[in-house]
């Protein structure tokens, strides 16, 4: 049996570049990422990216601007943690993408995009992302940077 908890992850993104954070601290510290976090109790999914992207970045999106283009699950040997991590894409935002204590951001180009210093999943699914096609993926990993299994679907509608 999983402990189920779902999280956001959020990637601001154009037709050349997409924005990516370096975490500064907790998990997944130094690594690039997307923005997001746990979505708290009394709170919708939206909302929670909503909320996590401003923290992390101060960068403002509309509800209606965020698109769900994503849904990942992963576990981890030996943890009873699965999380559920809900992906958004967002083109449309306010503000300029700041450093706060918890993200330094950068714009990458898409052949740029740093995987060597990532999750060693988003090598594997970003593919999707960047050619607009709806995933769904589950990763079972050993530690934090062995990837004992995986399945990747693309889907119709999310
Ligand atoms: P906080 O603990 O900072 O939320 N996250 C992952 N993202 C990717 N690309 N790969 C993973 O592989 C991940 N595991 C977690 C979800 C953690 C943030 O990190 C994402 C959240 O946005 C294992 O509150």
């Amino acid at each position: 049996m999983f402990l189920k908890k779902v999280y956001t992850l959020v990637f601001l993104r154009n037709e050349t570049q997409i924005l990516l954070g370096l975490k500064k601290r907790g998990f997944g510290v130094n690594k690039w990422n997307g923005f997001g976090g746990k979505v708290e109790q009394n709170e919708t999914i939206i909302d929670a990216a909503i909320r996590e992207l401003k923290e992390e970045c101060c960068v403002v999106v509309n509800k209606c601007d965020l698109k769900n283009i994503g849904h990942l699950e992963f576990t981890f040997e030996g943890d009873s943690l699965l999380m559920d991590v809900r992906v958004f894409s967002a083109s449309n935002y306010q503000g300029v993408p700041v450093e706060t204590e918890e993200m330094a951001p950068k714009w990458y180009g898409y052949d740029e995009v740093p995987f060597d210093n990532m999750w060693p999943d988003d090598r594997i699914w970003f593919p999707y992302m960047v050619k607009n096609k709806l995933f769904f993926g589950k990763f079972h990993y050993k530690g934090f940077d062995t990837i004992l299994n995986y399945e990747l679907q693309e889907l119709k509608s999310m």
